[in-house]
């Protein structure tokens, strides 16, 4: 088994961020050994710092699918050409970097009532997330992905046709939009994962993937068994998919109780 998960809204709380609530599942997870791998919009920056308070040392996938890293040495793997070491971690590439988003997204800016974070100072950013000052500067250090607000929804399409035209894409988290290249989403992110997993360990895994939000939906798309978490203001999303789990409640709460239904039933 290998768990796929989103973060703000799934496994953290939307309004408060806490994990509290998956304690029990975190730790069976734990016992068993079983990878739990992040899947979220959130910077390396950040998701270090939860790995290092959730004490968890696992592969993990950032900015909607712009980077996958694993730990140098991580379960004796080894890892093909286009991984490239970079500090403790081995990464994998696939989206574009920031500069080069944030480029497109300065010449939209000319155009539409747009506001990234790399417009925002931190505390602006906290301010608008509900994360301390300190976590949104980890949130700006951006590699490949540029969150933003849009004034109107009516400019959407119109913007998606854009940054179509400039090698882009605009999907939608739980609270931003997010400017990603045309190729990266969570889902292809997750099969170059479960791809190194096979290469390394010989045999084939059942993967959960767990979201909240429409960005997740391509993650929800390539796992064996698919589990939605209510979005904590706007509900399910309008998915459905063969052998889905409807968690519950909410954020961290129904995760875990999800996550324990989903065990029990596998043990
Ligand atoms: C942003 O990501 C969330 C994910 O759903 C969103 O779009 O609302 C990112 O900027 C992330 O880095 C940050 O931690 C998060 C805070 O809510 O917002
Ligand atoms: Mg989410
Ligand atoms: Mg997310």
């Amino acid at each position: 088994i290998i768990i796929f998960t989103d973060l703000d809204g799934s496994l953290l709380n939307h309004d408060d961020y806490s994990f509290e609530g998956a304690r029990p599942s975190l730790d069976r997870l734990r016992e068993a050994r079983i990878p739990l791998i992040f899947v979220t919009s959130k910077t390396r920056s950040e998701v270090e710092r939860l790995q290092d308070a959730m004490r968890i040392r696992e592969p993990f996938i950032v900015e909607n699918g712009g980077g996958i890293f694993f730990p140098g040495n991580y379960r004796g793997f080894s890892f093909s050409g286009e991984c490239l070491k970079d500090g403790d971690f081995v990464v994998l590439a696939l989206g574009v970097p920031y500069d080069r988003i944030r480029g497109v997204f300065v010449t939209m800016k000319s155009r539409f009532k747009i506001t990234g974070y790399g417009d925002l100072s931190p505390e602006e950013v906290a301010w608008l997330t509900g994360l301390s000052t300190a976590e949104a500067r980890r949130a700006k250090v951006r590699e490949f992905s540029e969150p933003f607000l849009l004034e109107s929804v009516e400019d959407l399409p119109a913007l998606e046709g854009l940054v179509k035209q400039k090698g882009m894409k605009i999907v939608r988290g739980g609270r931003f939009y997010h400017l990603i290249g045309a190729g990266q989403d969570k889902g292809a992110a997750v099969r170059g994962v479960r791809d190194i997993y096979r290469r390394n360990d010989g045999g084939g895994h059942i993967a959960i993937g767990i979201g909240d939000s429409e960005n997740d939906l391509p993650l929800l798309q390539t796992v064996d068994i698919p589990v939605l978490i209510p979005h904590a203001e706007r509900g399910f999303l309008d998915v459905s998919l063969p052998g889905l789990v409807k968690a519950r409640e909410s954020g961290c709460r129904g995760w875990n109780e999800a996550m324990r239904r989903i065990l029990d039933e596998l043990f």
